[in-house]
């Protein structure tokens, strides 16, 4: 996908379907003396409903298309007939939609469709008009539920890549899965999250590369955290650090900057199953440095070369291993 197909924010204005009002009618005996009142309710209202389905990956259909309906219901008539319930709308979204409604400026969350065939109504029909059979005035049908929506997609992957622009994000990814994100020697080379399914015997898991964070892209800085959304729902994040200081930056202070990124972005992605990586193991200076951070950090560091495919293997298997966990 493009940066230009790929896109995980869009507003909708929801308008469900008015209810039919009551019918104000009356039935009369044969000769005419006797009348009474036999007016039926009108139909509900159809509903706005908002259906998860995991052939979308994207919210760009709604740059096209952002305001979405619900039929009306019919007015009662006599004889105690009911009027026909309006039909529903249902609005296919990408699985890992979050869907927020905004009220008075506040952004409350209205529904957060995980899971393909998951579904929310997102604006309720109105109720129809009582008829007058029951010896009241008819009365008019209520009005359909109106929002403006707001609509987030976090992309659901198991595992998240998080690291520096030119630390190797999307070499690795492309050696593991058969997804091609572009790789260049420069930095932010990748706009968008992309996505790849690593074939395991045992389990095969799905991983997203995303763009790369800097110190400060809490603040803004670089392309800023916010696609750190799409490492949410992730089970396992994978740390991936240029050991071999290709920018000059010293790997241990990534190491730290990534975590703290990832505190202020979100506390308890801090605290998510997570994995080092030491990148670009191939190239001259990088046993060194994996010695001295190795000084330093507790947790356990997977030496490996992206571009040489060089000790994915073990990386893999202790993905799947955490994932297990
Ligand atoms: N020698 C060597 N080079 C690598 C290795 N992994 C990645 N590279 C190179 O490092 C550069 C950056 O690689 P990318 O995969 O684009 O890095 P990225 O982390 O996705 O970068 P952004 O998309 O900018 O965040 C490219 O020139 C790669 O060929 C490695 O293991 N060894
Ligand atoms: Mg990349």
């Amino acid at each position: 996908m493009s940066s230009r197909t790929f896109v995980d924010r869009a507003r909708v204005f929801v308008r469900a379907g008015k209810g039919g009002n009551g019918a104000n009618s009356f039935a009369h005996d044969r000769v005419g003396k006797k009348s009474w009142p036999d007016g039926g309710p009108g139909g509900k209202g159809g509903d706005v409903i908002f259906r998860a389905t995991p052939h979308l990956q994207t919210l760009l259909d709604f740059q096209y298309r952002q305001h979405f309906s619900a039929d009306k219901g019919t007015h009662g008539s006599g004889n105690q007939r009911n009027g026909r319930n309006g039909f529903d709308t249902v609005v296919e979204v990408p699985a890992g939609t979050v869907v927020f409604s905004l009220e008075n400026g506040e952004k409350v969350l209205c529904a957060d469709l995980v899971t393909g065939g998951q579904s929310a109504c997102v604006a309720k029909g109105g109720a129809g008009g009582k008829g007058n059979s029951r010896n009241l005035p008819a009365e008019p049908g209520q009005p359909g539920e109106e929002r403006t929506l707001l609509l987030e997609l976090k992309l659901l992957a198991e595992a998240g890549l998080i690291g520096y622009p030119n630390a190797g994000k999307s070499t690795l990814l492309s050696s593991i899965s058969r997804a091609r994100p572009k790789v260049a020697e420069y930095p932010f080379t990748t706009l968008i999250p992309h996505l790849g399914v690593v074939e395991t015997k045992e389990q095969p898991f799905t991983v997203a590369d995303i763009p790369g964070l800097i110190k400060g892209a809490h603040e803004g800085k670089g392309l800023g955290d916010e696609f750190l959304r799409h490492v949410e729902r992730t089970k396992v994040l994978i740390l991936v650090l240029d050991m071999a200081a290709t920018e000059g930056r010293d790997p241990y202070e990534d190491y730290r900057i990534l975590k703290k990124e990832l505190e202020m972005y979100q506390k308890p992605l801090l605290k998510r199953k997570r994995l080092v990586a030491a990148n670009k193991m191939d190239l001259p200076g990088a046993k060194e440095n994996l010695a001295k951070v190795k000084r330093r950090i507790r947790e356990k560091i997977y030496p490996i070369s992206a571009k040489e495919k060089i000790g994915l293997e073990e990386l893999i298997e202790a993905i799947v291993a955490k994932l297990k966990m």
